[in-house]
């Protein structure tokens, strides 16, 4: 049988099917360029964050090329930051004045975004923090940049969260209501103290529903929505809440940071990262794949390189994604291996991480197998069910022996499609 996650209020239906999408961090710490939580980690106070502000000018932007770039890895949905912690606002809020149309560079950021990713097909998502580090009303606690503040702690008193939600309401109805469809909404984060109660997440959500029915709400409002959003780790198994299985999307950075850091050298390899994709689908989830863009408005030679290997990759596997999810019980992926499962085509995936000597032995496998190839050229794999050669190389009954090429195939990671009976 194949699990089927359980239902909720907004149409994750696309969403299971895509199975790969951008994550876009861009703020003002592309311009320190290094790490998008630097004002709180380096304890800056908005007077000396201003600079960045005052230095803002991506003239290189172009976000048909970042569409282009997104749709050839073979990417189907992006998720944007339109504020992060720091504050700052990619669109033209009437509400706020720390925004990109006050910066040098003059223009709105978002709208000229959301067309040309749409203009390549693509789902449109908000990523949208409810820390604000620069707004006057939200409060100083533990995991703000004035924490060791005296003086701004002191200020507390004077602050009033009540406004800082009406705020946050209003700059969330601006989203929904100015930029046509939203198909995501991914608000961003809650711990103790800075939760449902402050942001009132209950009516958040009514309002969110009401103006855009169907979007797709992560689980950051301390109120699971319709999708769990596991954060740099890849999880081990179908993501479950309560034992029931849910809609669940890894978000996954390039080199550790999410904003854009220009020395950071723990950049992983595409071959590691294909293998993040087919893991996450394996377990019948999605990968968002995070992008920080240099403070000129482009995606860095590094993460173009990452974007065209997996693009590579994609042209000729992304059946063995798409419409894909967890196999059925009954097939259990062999050593080294893991396996994705089309239960319209009913065609089965074997993805070989690790590529062993001419055999691949399939236990349980045996006589349900109508055909098999490889997925990069359609090379036809021979089935060899249970040998009796070589004096008894015996291979248990009911598995299903693979003949392979002794030469791995030239390609990241190889995958063989087999077609159910
Ligand atoms: O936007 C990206 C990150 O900047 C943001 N989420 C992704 C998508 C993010 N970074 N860190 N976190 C979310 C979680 C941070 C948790 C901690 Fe804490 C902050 C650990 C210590 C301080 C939460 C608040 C737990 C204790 C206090």
């Amino acid at each position: 049988m194949t699990l089927h996650p359980v239902p909720t209020d907004g149409d994750t239906s696309w969403f299971v099917r895509d199975r790969f999408g951008l994550f876009i961090h861009w703020g003002l710490y592309a311009l320190p360029a290094r790490h998008e939580w630097v004002k709180n980690q380096e304890r800056i106070a908005d007077a000396d964050y201003e600079k960045y502000f005052r230095h803002f000018d991506p003239d290189l932007y172009d976000p048909a090329a970042w569409a282009a770039a997104a749709a050839g890895a073979g990417m189907k949905y992006f998720v944007v930051t339109t504020k992060h912690h720091e504050g700052f606002c990619l669109w033209d809020s009437e509400l706020t004045d720390y925004k990109a149309t006050n910066t040098p560079y003059g223009k709105d950021l978002l709208h000229p975004m959301v067309d040309a990713f749409r203009a390549q097909n693509m789902k449109v998502g908000f990523y949208h923090s409810l820390i604000d580090w620069h707004h006057p009303d939200y409060t100083v606690d533990h995991v703000h940049p004035m924490r060791d503040n005296e003086a701004a702690r002191a200020g507390n008193a004077q602050k009033d969260m009540g406004r800082y939600r009406e705020y946050l309401w209003g700059q969330s109805r601006e989203l929904l209501t100015g930029f046509g469809k939203v198909d995501i909404l991914w608000y961003d984060f809650s711990y103790e103290g800075k939760g449902k109660e402050q942001w009132q997440s209950e009516g958040l959500i009514q309002m969110v529903r009401q103006l855009q029915p169907g979007i797709i709400l992560n689980d950051r409002l301390q109120i699971d929505q319709d999708i769990k959003t596991p954060e740099q780790y890849q999880p081990r198994e179908w993501v479950k809440v309560d034992g029931k299985p849910v809609v669940w999307e890894a978000c996954q950075t390039f080199s550790g940071s999410w904003g854009y850091y220009r020395d950071e050298e723990s950049w992983k390899s595409v071959d590691q990262l294909v293998r993040m994709l087919i893991d996450s689908v394996s377990k019948g989830g999605n990968l968002l794949l995070n992008v920080g863009p240099t403070g000129r408005g482009e995606f860095d030679y590094r993460a173009l390189d990452r974007l065209a290997g997996m693009g590579e990759w994609m042209k000729r596997h992304a059946r063995s994604i798409y419409g894909c999810t967890q196999a059925p019980d009954e097939f259990q992926a062999p050593q080294d291996c893991r396996l994705t499962y089309n239960p319209e085509t009913r065609r089965l995936y074997v993805h070989v991480f690790a590529w062993p000597f001419v055999e691949l032995h399939l236990d349980g496998f045996a006589g349900k197998v109508e055909y098999a190839q490889l997925l990069n050229d359609a090379s036809e794999i021979k089935m060899e069910g249970r040998p009796d050669w070589q004096g008894g190389h015996d291979v248990g009954a009911g598995t299903l022996t693979l003949r392979l090429p002794v030469k791995k195939p030239n390609v990241t990671v190889p995958v063989i499609e087999l077609f159910l009976k």
